[in-house]
């Protein structure tokens, strides 16, 4: 059974939303790393296509609540990472979900191809996306934050330092 949602930090830096429940065990690796990480973040379930009052609402009102990056995951025709960026000046992080039927590929065309002028910062297609969403939030936010720049510094020396040098 997939994780539950985490309990909402107190003052949220980073809205993780995704399209669906579906999403969640994609999306979930983000949640994970901003965890690690000691990024305070939210998590919502807002799909552009059957909440589209809430989509609105949630991106109209991020910026005021205290968020600094949103991180959207969707699949299939994925417009919700648009529509955010269209309705929040907030810089918006897509992250596209792996459909059955096509693998990915259309979440990925519809997060990458914005038309010049509401611009959104595309992932790889499934967890590495999300993975990396976390990680290119945590970097935004660590310009103006030294804890997170520390943490961020930290992840990415144990990651070296766990590459082997040879295969074992
Ligand atoms: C999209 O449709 C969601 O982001 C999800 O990836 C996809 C399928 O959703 P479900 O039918 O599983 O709810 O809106």
């Amino acid at each position: 059974m997939a994780e539950a949602f985490p309990p909402p930090a107190p003052s949220p830096m980073v809205g993780v939303v995704m399209g669906s429940q579906s999403d969640w065990e994609t999306m979930r690796h983000a949640s994970d790393l901003l965890t690690e990480l000691g990024v305070p973040h939210e998590v919502r379930v807002v799909s552009a296509h059957r909440t589209p009052d809430r989509l609105v609402s949630y991106g109209r009102e991020a910026e005021g609540r205290g968020l600094q990056v949103i991180i959207a995951g969707a699949g299939g025709a994925a417009h919700l990472p648009g529509m955010l960026a269209a309705v929040s000046e907030l810089p918006v992080l897509g992250v596209p979900v792996e459909s059955k039927a096509l693998r990915g590929v259309d979440s990925l065309l519809s997060i990458v191809q914005m038309p010049r002028g509401v611009p959104v910062g595309t992932l790889a297609i499934g967890a590495p996306g999300a993975a990396n969403a976390a990680l290119l939030a945590a970097a935004i936010l660590a310009r103006q934050d030294p804890e997170i720049r520390d943490a961020l510094a930290a992840f990415r020396a144990r990651q070296t330092g766990s590459v082997p040098e040879r295969p074992i």
